[in-house]
């Protein structure tokens, strides 16, 4: 008998599978389904207590990345809102911000900045974090300030998980797993520790995985990104993702600009005019210029 049901974790020729009794069995994989991941809604078929996913179940949404040889990663399926966690210190790469920002706008994700370890920083330096990142809260994006450490912004982060599948994802040592353990307490899940050596953290989740914080509301653990990469994005789906470019592209004098050297660029004006912030200008042209790249 089918039953649908859902990826709790993908092992390489494994998945643990929940069932909508709440039961969760590890499950083989039909061959021809490599491309399951965390997430997936699944048809799975159960015989003298072997369980096999037989089929994968329309997708709401992928969240995927490339590696530097250009190979797709998914990193997780179905999800709403991506909390896209990074470090207080450090400052956050606003490229990374973007191009996380570029793989939301085109497939339909919420984008969330969440930026942790604030007690790391002064409060000086932490005024100084935040009026950088206002940009993003009016480009109408949220952004959220949390310390795992001293308890702070965490109730902001349960009310935006509610009724909703998440993911977090970042680079290593961020403390993305610190903060679900935070949210679901009783939960058994893997923390960092820092080294003097290694103050950036190793990888500590190595599989995405699926938590509930309650019946309704769902959150992907995942483990560090270095660097996020896009590939084979059409020129199109570039500006698709810088979403303050669009109100401006009617103004361009050729309906193919690409918003780079074009004589009568509404964009490259508006830019000059103060309308849109340079750094986002610059991340775009460095995006299509990488993608660019990537065709030759
Ligand atoms: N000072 C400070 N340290 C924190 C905070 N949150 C987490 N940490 C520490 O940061 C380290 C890494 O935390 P993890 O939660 O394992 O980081 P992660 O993002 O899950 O890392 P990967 O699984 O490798 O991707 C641990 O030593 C945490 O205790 C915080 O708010 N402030
Ligand atoms: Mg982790
Ligand atoms: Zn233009």
């Amino acid at each position: 008998m089918a039953q649908k049901s859902r990826v709790i974790t993908r092992y390489p020729s494994a998945a643990l599978v929940e069932f909508s009794d709440g039961d969760i069995l590890e499950c083989h994989i039909k061959r021809s389904l490599s491309e399951l991941v965390c997430g997936d809604y699944v048809d799975t078929i159960l015989s003298n207590n072997d369980c096999v996913v037989s089929g994968i179940l329309p997708r709401k949404t992928v969240l995927s990345r490339f590696t530097g040889r250009g190979d797709r990663k998914n990193i997780a399926a179905n999800i709403d809102q991506i909390l896209i966690v990074t470090s207080a210190s450090p400052e956050p790469d606003r490229y990374i911000i973007d191009k996380y920002i570029v793989a939301c706008e085109i497939t339909g994700i919420i984008p969330i900045l969440l930026v942790n370890k604030t007690d790391i920083l002064s409060i000086d330096e932490l005024r100084g974090l935040r009026t950088v990142l206002a940009l993003y809260q009016q480009l109408g994006y949220q952004v959220l300030y949390t310390s795992v450490k001293q308890d702070r912004g965490l109730d902001e982060i349960r009310q935006l998980l509610q009724q909703k599948t998440s993911v977090l994802t970042g680079k290593s040592g961020v403390g993305k797993s610190s903060i679900i353990k935070i949210l679901i307490p009783d939960i058994d899940i893997r923390i960092g520790e820092l080294s003097k050596d290694n103050q950036h953290g190793k990888h500590t989740t190595t599989n995405a995985y699926l938590y509930h914080v309650d019946s309704d509301s769902h959150i992907i653990d995942s483990p560090g990104i270095r660097d996020f990469g896009l590939s084979n994005l059409t020129d199109t789906e570039v500006v698709t993702g810088f979403r303050e470019f669009h109100q401006f592209e009617n103004d361009c004098r050729f309906h193919n600009c690409r918003h780079l050297n074009e004589p009568g660029c509404g964009i490259r004006q508006a830019v000059e005019a103060g309308l849109i912030n340079p750094g986002r200008y610059d991340n775009y042209t460095r995006l299509l210029e990488e993608q660019q790249a990537d065709r030759r």
